[in-house]
Parts: structure tokens; sequence; C-alpha cells
């Protein structure tokens, strides 16, 4: 059997019960396979995948908190450290109640590839809780943040592991963790990004991973003969990162026309507002039937429906696997000439699969929504040096990083003979550089 399948078996046979893991780690081993074989000898004896697919550590822990009754719940902390090869761990915490050991390691192991592609030293890890932020009170986050971290700074640290927000954890999250990490370890220290502006955050980190992800996806469209201007965009979910990507689709010309939430989603025609949904997300955290009372035109459905709508476009922001093959059939068929995702891994194989056999220019999360991680770097950087840039300089910085990206898995692709296959490029390119590293720096 080659080196490739027998991995795979071996990591299918170890971790049976974590689907979104194996889903992982399938993708990326079977579009690395003309890499592995042409390094085969040397990769089987090093044991080169055994190692990228067994995290460096993983910590599970307990999370004691008191709500405003007066009621002790009890939750699980996650922080999956998977690879450091190229730099210090760092990866989101996601605070959702679907949580579990499974998703946290596809997390951390899609972050090994994604953060080598932003040519930054960052290694990949990544954590979480099956705490649901949602519905409660600001006191109870605030104990649910100071408790997980009670367990956590242990484990973390400006040069060891630096956490950052994702699913359920923003600005507000990543206040009260900060906070405690201070009070723990006495240490002001860049441990977390996504500060606010005013403790070390950097400009324009909130809106990267959506800005950066439309940076990819003109750059994409442009070396491909089009452009944005007027281009019907179908973006699934309403948090951070759909709101930015859709804010950035609309200053390059594009009409967004669609966003979601797990409920429902909503149905614009004339674009979406994009102020009236901050207000609504970010303000008030409010569900997104509020959005269509309050704008004329706008129709909200109960359910999923977004990829049924006949876009140019489709950028899937939500999270996992929330576009399955019959929506990337209705896609296909509705004409879309481009799938960029904004999320993690929220394709299915199947879809992609069809996705790219159709001619749909693809672009996969690990490559595209790789500016959110990149500005954490970056705000890592303004702390090391104790400065802070300019909203400007952070966001030029952020499109030259998406853009280079972009032309890096490209390239990849092309060296292998698979033109145009950016997720093969994106594996290819993110892993060659972690595996270098490993190898250069012995078995450790
Ligand atoms: P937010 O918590 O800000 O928003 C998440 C959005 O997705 C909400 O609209 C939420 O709806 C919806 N959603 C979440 N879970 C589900 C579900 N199971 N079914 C349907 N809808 C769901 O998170 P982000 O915007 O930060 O993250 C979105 C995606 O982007 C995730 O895959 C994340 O891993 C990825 N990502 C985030 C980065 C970042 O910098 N934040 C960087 C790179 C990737 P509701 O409010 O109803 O739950
Ligand atoms: O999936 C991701 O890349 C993130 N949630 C952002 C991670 C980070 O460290 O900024």
């Amino acid at each position: 059997m080659n080196y490739v399948d027998e991995v795979l078996a071996r990591v299918r046979e170890k971790n049976a019960s974590e689907p979104e893991f194996l889903q992982a780690v399938e993708e990326v081993l079977d579009s690395l396979r003309p890499v592995i074989e042409a390094n085969e000898k040397k990769y089987r004896k090093e044991a080169l995948l055994e190692r990228l697919t067994e995290p460096d550590r993983q910590i599970k822990f307990r999370v004691l908190w008191v709500d405003d009754t007066g009621q002790v719940q009890v939750n699980t902390g996650y922080r999956v450290q998977f690879n450091n090869a190229i730099g210090p761990y760092k990866g989101g915490l996601r605070l959702h109640p679907s949580v579990n050991t499974s998703i946290v390691k596809f997390l951390g192991f899609e972050q090994i590839f994604k953060n080598s592609l932003t040519g930054l030293p960052i290694g990949g890890g990544k954590g979480g809780s099956d705490f649901d932020p949602k519905g409660k009170s600001d006191r109870e986050v605030m104990a649910f943040c100071q408790s997980y971290i009670m367990e956590l700074y242990k484990y973390i640290g400006a040069n060891v592991d630096v956490p950052a927000g994702d699913i359920g954890t923003g600005a507000r999250e990543i206040g009260y963790m900060y906070g405690q990490y201070k009070r723990l370890t006495g240490l002001y220290e860049g441990v977390l990004t996504g500060k606010g502006l005013s403790y070390g955050g950097s400009l324009a980190r909130r809106e990267a991973t959506g800005y950066g992800l439309l940076y990819i996806t003109r750059e994409l469209m442009r070396c491909h003969g089009m452009n944005m201007e007027d281009k019907i965009c179908c973006i699934s979910g309403s948090g951070n990162v759909a709101i930015y990507a859709a804010e950035k689709a609309q200053q390059m010309g594009a009409r967004v026309v669609t966003v979601s939430d797990s409920a429902g989603w909503i149905y614009d025609p004339d674009g979406i507002d994009v102020a009236l949904l901050k207000e609504i997300k970010e303000v008030r955290r409010a569900r997104l039937t509020e959005y269509a009372a309050a704008k004329p035109g706008a129709q909200y459905r109960e359910g999923r429906g977004v990829w049924q709508v006949k876009c140019d476009i489709a950028l899937p922001c939500a999270t996992q696997n929330e576009l399955g093959l019959e929506d990337a059939k209705a896609l296909v068929a509705g004409g879309c000439r481009a799938v960029c995702e904004g999320a993690n891994m929220p394709t299915t194989l199947e879809a992609t699969r069809y996705l790219q056999e159709q001619g749909v220019l693809f672009v996969c999360g690990k490559a595209s929504n790789a500016g959110g991680v990149a500005t954490s770097a970056l705000e890592m950087t303004q702390n090391s040096a104790r400065l802070s840039w300019t909203f400007e300089e952070a966001d030029a910085k952020l499109e030259q990083i998406m853009i280079h990206i972009y032309h890096n898995i490209d390239d990849a692709a092309r060296r292998y003979g698979m033109e145009g296959n950016y997720v093969a490029g994106a594996n290819i390119a993110g892993f060659e550089k972690v595996a270098n590293a490993m190898l250069a720096q012995g078995v450790c």
C-alpha cells in the first residue's frame, strides 16, 4: 500500500469517532499525493504524515461557572496544540454547543496549513468549549471566560500559544479572557489576538477575515478575466466573517443578496444593508427576522436556502459542511462562477469535487479565510514592537498577503500539473513549508 493510503487507514482506525477531523485529513492527504509520492522513502522513514496528523498536545478540562440564578454550570474546555514547526501555536477559540474533540481537531489541523500559507511564523492550534454564549448575560459570559482561562493560562503565552476569536468568540470574550490572563500571570503580553484597540488590538483585525476573503476573490476573478463590478454574491452566515465580507464585496461594486443565521436567511435583492446588519448582529445581538422587519423589499425565510439563489459568486461564511452536493448543483445550475470559503470547511468533499468538475473556480478556506489569522499575526508583531499601525497600514499588508496567497497556491498547483486546482495548491504550498521545518528540526 502507498504511504498516503497507509496513513489514512491508520488515522481512520485511530479516530473513528471524529468525522470532521477525518474529513479534513482526507482532503489534505489526498491532494498531497503527488508531493508524497515524490518523497515517499524519506517521508515514510521520518513518519512525517503520522507526526502531522497527531497533535503535539490535546488539553481537555472542566469549566465551572455560576449563572445568574446562582446555579453552577459545567462545560468542557479544549485546546489542541497541533504543530509548532514554524511558530507558536496560533488559532481561534470556538464557543458553540457543537464543540467536541473532532471539531477542535479538524480546525487545528486545517490551521497548520492556513497559518503556513500566510507566510508568517505561526504554528497551528485551536480550542474552545461547548459553552453557548447566546442568550447569556454579560456577567455570565465573563464568568465562563474567566473560568476557562483559569485552566488554559498554564498552557498559553505570547511565544507559546496565542488563541483568538472564532464562532461565538468576539471582542467581548477576548477582553474578559485577556483580563483574566493578566490577573493570573501579571503579564501584559500579546497572548490573545482580536483584543480591543485600547489594550493592544490591531486595527483591521475585526474586518480582516471578510476583507481578506474579498481580496483573494477579486484576485482570482481578475486572473480569470473577470471583475467584481455588478456581480451578484450569495453569502451565508451573519457573524464577523459574513458582515465584513458583505461590506468589502459591496465596496468593490458587487451586490450581496443573502445572509443567514442558524434559524433562517435573508433574501434582499437590492443588496444587503450592512449598517443595518451590524446594528442587529453586533449591537443588539438579535435574529435576522429583525432585518426583514426593518428593510423594505427584504424577505426572511426559515431554515436553509441561500445556495438556491442564482449568483455569480458564493461565499460560505457560517460553519462546516453547510454547502452540500445539492447546493453545489443549484449553484452550478444558476451560473455561479466562483466559490470562495470564508468559513472553515463549509463545503463537503462531494460538493467540492462537483464544483471543480463543473469548472467553478473554488478556493478552500485555508487559503481564502487566512486573512483573519494573518492579521492576528500582524497584531502579535505590533504587540512585540509595542506600537500600533494605522488601519491603512494593516489593511494594505492584509491585501498583499491575500494576493500573495493566491499566486502561491496557483503556482503550487501548476508545479504538480493541477492547474486551477486551488485545493491541491493550498494544501501543497501550506504543507511544503511545514514539512521542511519539521525535517530540519529533527525527531522532536
Ligand atoms: P460568528 O460567531 O461571528 O458568526 C457565525 C455565523 O454562522 C452566525 O451567523 C451563526 O448563526 C452562523 N452559524 C454558526 N453555526 C452554525 C450552524 N451550526 N448552522 C448554521 N449557522 C451557523 O463566527 P465567525 O463569523 O467568526 O465564523 C464563521 C466561520 O468563519 C467559522 O467557520 C469560523 O471558523 C471561520 N473563520 C473565522 C475567522 C475569524 O477571524 N473570526 C477566521 C477564519 C475563519 P447563529 O448566530 O444563529 O448561530
Ligand atoms: O479559523 C481561523 O483562522 C480563526 N478563527 C482566526 C484565528 C486567529 O488566530 O486569528
